[in-house]
């Protein structure tokens, strides 16, 4: 299996570029389910040790359904399909812009919640227009277990997200473990309450907020990725999501740009223009740059080849 491995921002990502399994036909939606079902061995053994670790979020490239798409995409970690991911969709236009699969310029990509555009500006910059995003709950308070009461939003930015504005700890790289117990907590809180998105979704990430130390930013944030790894770029579906609460609260008007950064001290440069239903279509602006490209073997013999699960 042939890969190129990436970050965006510090965030990893696995393009499989050959040899991953074949979905057959459908949407992307249903595809992205017959991974999820029938192939969880592969994604595994794609992300995890021993030949990857927890935060990388693979990317199968597929046929897209509509023609004017130059790919179809299905995002993944070790436990499931992601409907989207910012991050990754950056590192992929960097990927095929390596290939020379694609030229600076707007294209289409295919996801399994939608069409999404990326502009490459230069062989290391994206400008990714993601799906519309929407703010779904106000101040939903959980009973944080070791904590106390935490107070968030639920919105939606191609995944599922609970944002907390005003985290208790500081937002650095030195608490990376007290602020991963803490949002595992939320997380199992919102589980327990019952909170979850649309089509009893679960929220499977969890954003904190804080302020920033580049006074050219607004805002620092922490992100839970599904499992148990956190997200070293600003999270791009987070994002979304921030900015879908932000224009809900009038706290930012469309056009204007926000500077997002991220645990690591990462940035991306974002915005929105307003959605057709109520939501906004988000902007997310970002670096990532190619770090590898690998040959993955999977020997009969290896009693780990399907990855390490704890
Ligand atoms: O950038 O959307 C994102 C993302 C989701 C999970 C990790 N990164």
């Amino acid at each position: 299996m042939r890969v190129i491995d990436s970050h965006t921002a510090g965030e990893p990502t696995r393009v499989v570029i050959e040899g991953g399994p074949d979905l057959g036909t459908g949407s992307l939606a249903e595809r992205a389910r017959r991974l999820e079902a029938e192939h969880m061995d592969f994604c595994a053994s794609v992300v995890l040790e021993p030949r990857g670790h927890e935060a990388i979020i693979g990317a199968l490239l597929v046929p897209p359904v509509d023609p004017a798409c130059v790919t179809g995409v299905i995002y993944f970690n070790n436990l499931q399909n992601l409907g989207m991911c910012g991050h990754a969709t950056i590192g992929l236009a960097v990927t095929l812009a390596h290939m020379g699969t694609i030229e600076p310029g707007r294209h289409k990509f295919e996801t399994p919640v939608g069409v999404v555009e990326v502009d490459l500006l230069d062989a290391n910059t994206v400008s990714v227009v993601n799906i519309e995003a929407y703010r779904l709950h106000k101040d939903v308070t959980v009973e944080v277990a070791g904590h106390g009461p935490v107070t968030g939003d639920v919105a939606w930015g191609g995944n599922w997200f609970f944002l907390v504005k005003d985290c208790p700890l500081d937002l650095v790289p030195e608490n990376i473990r007290p602020l991963t117990d803490l949002t595992l907590r939320i997380r199992k809180a919102l589980e327990e309450a019952g909170v979850t998105g649309v089509d009893n979704a679960w929220i499977d990430h969890i954003e904190l907020f804080g302020p920033p130390k580049d006074p050219a930013a607004q805002s620092r944030n922490f992100v839970l990725c599904p499992g148990e790894a956190y997200d070293r770029s600003p999270c791009g579906t987070g994002c979304s999501a921030k900015l879908a609460c932000l224009a809900a609260d009038g706290a930012l008007a469309p056009g204007e740009e926000w500077v997002q950064e991220s645990v690591i001290g990462s940035t991306y440069r974002i915005g929105y223009r307003p959605g057709v239903s109520g939501g906004v279509i988000p902007t997310i602006t970002g670096q990532a740059f190619v770090t590898s490209e690998a040959t993955l073997i999977f020997d009969p013999a290896d009693p780990y080849r399907f990855g390490i699960r704890g």
